[in-house]
């Protein structure tokens, strides 16, 4: 008997609870704090009063989930000022637009917590701060916030058909075929987390587009979409494909000069708000990559967005005209492409059109100096687009937090203005006088059910949309503020997690591509190492053409002496980068080519620092599944086994990265290993020959 009653007591101990923690509640979770706080904050959050409007009902509810799960309360969602009640209060002309104040006030005598904005929008943001305090314990004191930055834009690269394009977490949360008539219920969801982190605008498809997107009955598909983001303050975007005139109406041309082409586009945009009354506007891709745009007809990049700008003005929407130009036929050094073309039309876009620049001038490598037009085109509104979703960073399995990435190129001075001329400054209009600001962030967002697929993927997700509300705040303070709100508050836990977070991006530029390499992901996916691919069509397309490594040396020179990419940005800026010995070795070979026997800072060749640093990589997964392994009693037994099981993948694939890159470039240098650098595991023919035919998101 004695032993049955132990084994029922233990089953009931260790029993699951009813809903395991699968990730799907994101940094929204709304579990109880514990007692002590919630004594402090309950009495401050009595009851919830705001008016009826679209956005306040959402906020309202919001709160109201929030409070009851946060402090185990029922809170009444009321009408007459009470104490202790949240009061949302909107109208105040002197907050900033989508900025809102908490404080505490008296209303008839009552003491209330007001939340006041300007805008219903505001209130909205204030509710999610207002919570966010409690989520990670914070006092609520008076707090006046306001978002830095215009346009907080996801970009999906989502397709018609459900895949998602350098997609790692499932397929599209965008069902194409079944909307209108299906809305899943998913949808609310994910407006609900875009707009607690301060997300305004959503981009619905790929940029690699496709016409039909804007066709009636798909328009109507994203008018069902919008209805869901509308309550939440998010706008819905289109990527627009340049050649539509033709391909859905027959037309000639798509030459933007051309008046039927100007007509076709005009007639599109009115069609458009008369389904989506406040649609956002267009994200184009043109003339990069294969697509199709008014460099087909010998037109500019500046004649190509004002048209499109001019069909959208008289509807107050926008165009995100990308920078991010590739074109197989420019034979110069890939990375000098944008600078070549934008620069030319300084001056000549229209007011409501913003050119989306990538932080780095090639494809969001693991580390790229930020983009040279930061800062070169100080007429034109600059907007930056990161990747969240993690192509060349591990894709959808190693753990490698985003944060630190952003921020260094946000951080990033580029003198234009002199010192102190960071991309943040020109990004939120303060050093050129915009107004009109923006930050674009490619999703990493799929049906998955904890959305991102690992579980710290959600982590890029969240700083992305707290960057882009702030571009100067600290990626180490979100991290944490993430980590109490996903995982837990307690110190154990926070420090180590947070710690491991901070260093995983420099680990993994460590394992794939240390001092400045970049590039040398497999073809197509992008998925794994294929440093030694060298014979595909187009020089550029071709890992080896970064590394350029033979057996004097490795590297890609950027000075004069070589592509002179470095001159595309101000002498200020191009000075930290000039002197190999005295530079950042982080840049080190996005600069430079230098013979194997270089002397780097720390003393050893550079063949030695290389091979050391491929090294050290691998090690520090090693030491962060340690981290992870000791921290099993802070975390469910769902996440916790499921991040040990990708950590483990990293592990193996940090140990590949390593290895095969060793062997490669030791089959160029000749060179013996450095004393106490164990060998690649296998020969370089072994690594050639892996082979992955369906890895994800291509
Ligand atoms: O990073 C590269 C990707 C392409 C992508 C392109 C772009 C959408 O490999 O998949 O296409 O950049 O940014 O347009």
């Amino acid at each position: 008997m004695r032993r049955l009653i132990a084994a029922v007591c233990f089953a009931i101990a260790f029993a699951s609870p009813a809903f395991a923690e699968d990730g799907y509640d994101l940094w929204l979770r709304y579990k109880p704090v514990e007692a002590s706080y919630a004594a402090q904050y309950k009495p401050q959050a009595t009851a919830i009063i705001g008016d009826d409007t679209p956005i306040l009902n959402s906020t309202k509810a919001e709160l109201k989930r929030g409070l009851d799960g946060l402090l185990g309360q029922d809170t009444p969602v009321a009408q007459a000022v009470t104490n202790g009640a949240i009061v949302l209060q909107t109208g105040d002309k002197d907050i900033a637009e989508d900025g809102f104040r908490i404080e505490a006030k008296s209303i008839d005598g009552h003491r209330v917590t007001v939340i006041s904005a300007n805008t219903d929008q505001g209130a909205l943001y204030g509710a999610f701060r207002y919570l966010r305090q409690i989520q990670t314990r914070q006092p609520i004191t008076t707090i006046a916030d306001a978002p830095k930055i215009r346009l907080r834009v996801i970009n999906h690269w989502d397709n018609l058909d459900g895949s998602v394009e350098r997609g790692y977490s499932g397929t599209s949360i965008f069902d194409w075929w079944r909307l209108p008539d299906l809305v899943d219920a998913r949808l609310t969801d994910y407006a609900r987390a875009e707009a607690s982190i301060g997300v305004n605008g959503v981009v619905l498809n790929n940029v690699n587009a496709k016409a039909d997107s804007l066709t009636a009955p798909y328009l109507e598909k994203a008018e069902a979409i919008a209805k869901v983001f509308r309550p939440y303050g998010i706008k819905v975007y289109l990527s627009a494909r340049w050649s539509a005139p033709i391909e859905l109406s027959g037309l000639k041309t798509a030459d933007p000069l051309d008046p039927a082409v100007q007509a076709w586009w005009n007639a599109k945009a009115d069609e458009i708000y008369r389904i989506i009354p406040d649609f956002g506007g267009f994200l184009v891709k043109a003339n990069s990559e294969g697509q199709p745009g008014p460099g087909d007809y010998k037109r500019n990049h500046a004649q190509g967005a004002n048209m499109l700008a001019a069909a959208l003005k008289p509807h107050g929407g926008i165009v995100m005209w990308r920078a991010f130009v590739y074109s197989e036929h420019d034979a110069n050094d890939r990375a000098k492409q944008a600078y070549n073309e934008f620069k030319p039309v300084e001056g000549q876009f229209a007011d409501n059109v913003l050119l989306q620049i990538k932080n780095g001038a090639i494809d969001f490598q693991p580390r790229e100096p930020f983009h040279p037009l930061f800062g070169a085109m100080p007429k034109t509104n600059e907007m930056l687009e990161v990747q969240i979703t993690k192509e060349y960073l591990g894709q959808g399995t190693h753990l490698v937090y985003q944060g630190p990435l952003y921020e260094e190129t946000l951080k990033a001075d580029t003198f234009s203005e002199g010192k102190g001329s960071t991309v943040a400054k020109i990004i939120d209009g303060s050093l050129d006088n915009h107004t009109f600001t923006g930050m674009a962030g490619v999703s990493n967002v799929g049906d998955d059910r904890n959305w991102t697929g690992n579980d710290f993927s959600q982590a890029d997700w969240y700083a992305f949309g707290r960057l882009a509300w702030n571009p100067e705040a600290s990626s180490r303070d979100i991290a944490s503020d993430w980590v109490k709100m996903t995982f837990s508050d307690d110190p154990a836990f926070v420090k180590p997690v947070v710690d491991m977070m901070m260093a995983s991006r420099e680990t993994a530029a460590n394992y794939m591509t240390p001092l400045g390499l970049a590039h040398q992901m497999a073809t197509g996916h992008h998925y794994g190492p294929g440093p030694w691919v060298c014979d595909l069509a187009r020089p550029e397309w071709n890992p080896c053409y970064y590394a350029k490594a033979d057996a004097k040396g490795i590297g890609f020179d950027r000075t004069k002496t070589g592509s002179d990419a470095i001159a595309q940005y101000t002498p200020a800026a191009a000075k930290q980068w000039a002197d190999p010995k005295k530079m950042d070795e982080r840049y080190l070979l996005w600069f430079h080519h230098l013979p194997w026997n270089f002397k780097v800072q720390s003393g050893r060749t550079l063949w030695d620092e290389l091979i050391t640093n491929y090294d050290m990589g691998a090690k520090q997964v090693a030491a962060m599944q340690q981290t992870w392994a000791a921290m099993k009693p802070y975390v469910d037994p769902e996440r916790f086994t499921a991040v040990s099981a990708n950590l483990g993948i990293q592990a193996r694939e940090a140990k590949w990265w390593r290895d095969a890159s060793i062997s490669y470039f030791q089959s160029k240098s000749g060179l013996a290993l450095p004393a106490g650098i164990a060998p690649p595991e296998h020969d370089l023919d072994y690594y050639k020959s892996l082979d992955f035919p369906y890895a994800p998101g291509h």
